[in-house]
């Protein structure tokens, strides 16, 4: 396989002198293609196969210890102008990040194949879908992109017939990690990925395509490319409704794309459209639509068990691949809180003996295809994707934050949006658990500067009045003891019942200086071990802490200067002025 595209051809060719590979393989996407590189891997010892009989077509890969989450200090981005990336991202001159890593790039693929992945990002016959491609030297790469995207042959004619694509290169080089760039040209459109092959910074279609490029076109073109999952809320009654939710990295999108309602809501049943980006669209009624550019899962896996995410738990039983996950005694993956098994040996492959922390590692992840997802919607591939009604923010706070509330009007959603703060996870190399600020669950997202980001969101209500409506949500408050107040998982359908009943206008609500609250009556906590003291607490807002919280968010703000619109501005005096006249 090769290309009629001249301009394809001749990246391919300059991208292989440069990095001088032993073999170039054009990806048709097929299963053969993937198996082979599943038997390669194998005998090369980077791919370990697990307990065929349990879990069919599963795979363990253990990545160097210390390439397993995202380097966010080592990632760029490279527009012309410093301004245009803002304060939010690292930024370095285009012409000194190429130099800087082309010298890492001379040679790096001698003695490896050279893969050339054609992706499409998005259906491949929607309109709204954008097209890449990613050169690698590492199989597993290619496997997971095969599982987390639509790949080969298809994506290539599409290509071909637009004549543009995102590049993508891409080299695990020597795993160094004083040698390891993500590298983003937004202008030139174009990735420049070195020293890594963790999923975050190795596979370019996802965070560096889908989101960071991504974005950045989205603002051009007059759309949203956002870490949102998508999911879809049908009734009893057969009314679905479809709500695309923005929580930081590891704060349970999965879990929540994928809920199971609970037995106490018979009839209720949830569609997943997406886990982790939705690209948000208007459409000719004003009406904005989303598709998922995903067509995988690139899941946390500890924490999964038959309880917290009974999809997930499922759907890993068979064709997945684990990264960095333990092993039982018997060759089964195995991490914190699975429920069933015990670990003999841990995510490095050593011999667990409970002491030494986690037998896997907080950040351990499983690839899975979307379509093995018990509550896959049929939609997932609809050209148009889907209506949204509601756009959800969250992050993970032991207080302040109610467990709801609802945004007074856009402009206020944007500015609830850009305030979000969330303790950090494992996702990213760094502390763990220290609140730092989130907006829109994009801080290490965003392709440029926050405050254009802002004023291209606040944009939109001068384009449209049929806009969805915009909540927050908190399922991590706890009490002083440290106990969550909310049970979460499949009980947050109780929630996203009050966020549609607003959508419908079916519930009034209780204006306070932050949003609007539920009258605690209107969340069903039935059957929920949640004391009408409790539901008070979550629902609780603290005129004082907020009061602290909106100077922080004010400071954070001004951090981005003249750029940051005055609407964000003016949005966050008023709150500040309805907050002290609640004294
Ligand atoms: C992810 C992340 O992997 O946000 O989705 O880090
Ligand atoms: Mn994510």
């Amino acid at each position: 396989m090769t290309t009629t595209l001249t301009v394809l051809k001749d990246w391919v060719d300059s991208v292989a002198s440069l990095t001088r590979p032993a073999s170039i393989h054009w990806c048709d996407g097929s299963d053969e293609e993937y198996q082979r590189l599943i038997d390669e891997m194998q005998e090369s010892g980077t791919l370990m196969p697990l307990d065929q009989k349990e879990y069919p077509g599963c795979y363990l890969h253990r990545s160097d210890p210390s390439d397993v989450a995202r380097v966010e200090h080592l990632t760029f981005v490279c527009s012309k102008s410093q301004d245009d990336a803002g304060p939010n991202n690292n930024w370095m001159d285009p012409a000194d990040a190429h130099a800087k890593i082309d010298a890492l790039f001379d040679g790096a693929m001698q003695g490896r194949t050279m893969y050339v992945i054609p992706y499409c990002m998005g259906p491949i016959d929607s309109p709204y879908a954008r097209l890449g491609v990613e050169i690698t030297d590492s199989p597993y790469v290619v496997v997971n992109m095969n599982l987390m995207t639509r790949m080969g042959a298809a994506a290539l004619a599409r290509i071909e017939k637009e004549g543009h694509f995102v590049k993508g290169l891409h080299s695990t080089g020597d795993l160094d990690p004083d040698k390891r760039f993500i590298m983003h040209f937004p202008e030139e459109l174009t990735i420049k990925s070195i020293g890594s092959g963790y999923g975050g910074n190795a596979l370019l279609g996802k965070k560096c395509h889908a989101l960071r490029i991504a974005s950045w076109q989205a603002r051009q073109e007059g759309w949203l490319a956002e870490h949102m999952l998508i999911v879809g809320i049908e009734s009893p009654e057969g009314e679905t409704h479809y709500v695309a939710c923005a929580f930081p990295s590891a704060c349970g999108k999965t879990n929540l794309a994928m809920l199971i309602p609970p037995e106490s809501h018979a009839g209720w049943k949830i569609w997943t459209l997406g886990d982790d980006i939705a690209w948000l669209h208007l459409d000719t009624e004003g009406k904005l639509r989303a598709i998922n550019p995903e067509a995988g899962y690139f899941g946390v896996v500890p924490g999964t068990n038959a309880k917290t995410n009974r999809n997930a738990f499922d759907m890993i039983q068979r064709n997945t691949i684990f990264t960095n996950v333990g092993l039982t005694a018997d060759n089964q993956p195995w991490w914190e809180d699975k429920k069933t098994g015990k670990p003999a040996i841990d995510w490095l492959g050593n011999k667990y003996d409970g002491g030494n922390g986690p037998a896997a590692h907080p950040n351990s992840r499983f690839t899975v295809s979307a379509r093995q997802n018990p509550s896959y919607s049929s939609l997932a591939e609809a050209p148009d994707g889907v209506p949204i009604s509601a756009l959800v923010f969250g992050g993970r706070r032991k207080e302040l934050a109610p467990l709801v509330y609802e945004a007074k009007s856009w402009r206020h959603g944007v500015l609830i949006g850009a305030g979000v703060a969330s303790e950090t996870t494992a996702a990213a190399i760094g502390n763990v658990g220290v609140v730092r600020r989130d907006p829109m669950a994009m801080k290490p997202f965003c392709g440029y500067n926050f405050a254009d980001y802002w004023a291209h969101w606040l944009s939109f209500a001068d384009r449209s009045d049929n806009l969805p409506r915009i909540f927050h949500v908190n399922w991590f408050r706890q009490d002083e003891d440290g106990k969550f107040l909310w049970p979460g998982f499949g009980e947050n359908l109780r929630v996203l019942r009050w966020i549609l009943d607003r959508c419908e206008g079916r519930v009034d609500a209780r204006p306070t200086p932050v949003g609007y609250l539920p009258q605690p009556d209107d969340i069903d906590t039935e059957g929920l071990d949640v004391s009408p003291e409790t539901l008070e607490a979550l629902l609780a807002v603290n005129v004082d802490q907020w009061k602290t919280e909106m100077q922080s968010i004010g400071e954070y703000l001004d951090s981005y200067g003249e750029r940051l619109p005055d609407v964000l501005r003016a949005e966050h005096a008023q709150v500040v002025k309805a907050l002290h006249a609640a004294e």
